[in-house]
């Protein structure tokens, strides 16, 4: 039955059973550290917090079932995530990443694992380029798609399937499409991860993460490692995502519809000279978007027309959308890639990517449309 349940419902109610012991509907959160053993090894599956807890494991069944995944570990923000992943490779692999990814991912990736791994940074939207570099039999291909900040889109499928071709494991980091928008594995990746924080739990009260897979062997590696090093996510942390989570299908329904109005009203505004969504049709990956995604999301990049001091004024003025690194909230953000999100990006690289000083990213909230669109108006007249 459970495979067979449309998003909406897995959404609410895989992992959600009710408390066998008394009948709650809503799951109890096992704020605890350890768990009592009747003789010494004799225990009901739980032995201590770091390596499993009951309302962790609903939260890895519910993402699970929305992946499609056979596994799922909860993790205490994606970037320990991507951490223990990495940790999971042998010494010296050699690692092909997209070159336009979230700045920690990138800072994570070229300051921690650089001496672990040997990173290679292409744009991932370029076939060629991904089958030149995939010829030389990296161990893996990682893809973040959208990208962060630029929304370049990369096609999961034929990626995934070159990936195979060449016996390299590939990864999508699907944190902006959410699993409501985009599912890596149902397209042939390997294995998907998430930052929680974001969509997924959807509230800004949370930061944590997920990876979810098929593969038995690369989950267990995984699993191991998180016990051994211990970012395990707080049982009341999973009780939150899990409660986020039940109005994840409605949420990226309205991030995505007020995303595509302001998309389209930001391309026609005369301060704006140019604005980046994976659903307008000016995006220069549209087809791929419509083809591999079942929506656009919530997030746009915009240039507004001038440099550093323009941005500055613009991002001082706004009122509603509050002026903060992060997404996938319900309330709208706004921020500046440059000094914010991607300080940690070496600015000839930024550069390269498009990251410049007048580049504006957006989270648009569920909050009136019209609403964000007045403050928008309001803060563009102030430059
Ligand atoms: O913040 P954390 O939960 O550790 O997740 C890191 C991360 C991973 N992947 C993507 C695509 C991300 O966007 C992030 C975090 N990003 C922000 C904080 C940001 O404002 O872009």
């Amino acid at each position: 039955m459970k495979n067979e349940m449309k998003f909406a419902t897995k959404a609410i109610h895989s992992g959600g059973e009710p408390d066998k012991e008394t009948g709650a509907i809503m799951p109890p959160i096992f704020q605890t550290s350890t768990y009592v053993q009747s003789s010494p090894g004799k225990h009901k599956g739980y032995e201590y917090t770091r390596s499993h807890n009951p309302t962790r494991t609903r939260l890895e069944e519910n993402l699970a079932a929305l992946e499609q995944a056979k596994y799922a570990l909860v993790t205490a923000s994606g970037l320990s995530c991507m951490s223990l992943m990495m940790h999971a490779l042998p010494k010296g692999s050699k690692i092909i990443c997209g070159d336009d990814v979230y700045g920690g991912t990138y800072r994570l990736f070229t300051t921690v694992f650089s001496h672990l791994h040997d990173f290679e940074f292409i744009d991932t939207t370029d076939l060629k380029a991904v089958e030149k570099a995939l010829k030389e039999k990296p161990k893996m291909i990682w893809l973040e798609t959208p990208t962060n900040p630029m929304l370049k889109i990369s096609d999961i499928k034929k990626i995934s399937e070159m990936a195979k071709k060449y016996k390299v494991m590939s990864v999508v980091d699907n944190t902006f499409m959410s699993p409501y928008f985009q599912n890596p594995l149902s397209l042939g990746a390997d294995v998907v991860v998430h930052s929680m924080t974001k969509y997924i739990n959807g509230h800004s009260d949370v930061v944590g993460g997920c990876m979810m897979t098929n593969n038995k062997k690369f989950y267990d590696a995984v699993w191991v490692l998180q016990n051994s090093m211990g970012p395990s996510q707080s049982p009341f942390d999973s009780w939150l995502v899990l409660r986020g989570i039940k109005t994840l299908a409605l949420r990226m329904e309205a991030h995505q519809k007020n995303a595509l109005k302001i998309a389209k009203w930001l391309e026609t505004h005369p301060k704006i000279d140019s604005v980046v969504y994976p659903g307008l049709k000016s995006h220069p990956q549209f087809k791929i978007a419509k083809k591999q995604m079942s929506g656009f999301g919530g997030m746009i990049t915009f240039f507004i027309k001038g440099g550093l001091k323009e941005s500055k004024k613009f991002l001082e003025k706004v009122k509603l959308f509050a002026l903060a690194e992060s997404l996938g909230g319900v309330e709208s953000l706004i921020e500046h890639p440059a000094i914010m999100t991607h300080a940690s990006v070496p600015k000839e690289i930024r550069t390269e990517l498009g990251i410049h000083d007048n580049l504006i990213r957006l989270s648009v909230g569920i909050e009136d449309c019209d609403d964000l669109i007045q403050d928008l108006e309001a803060a563009l007249k102030k430059i």
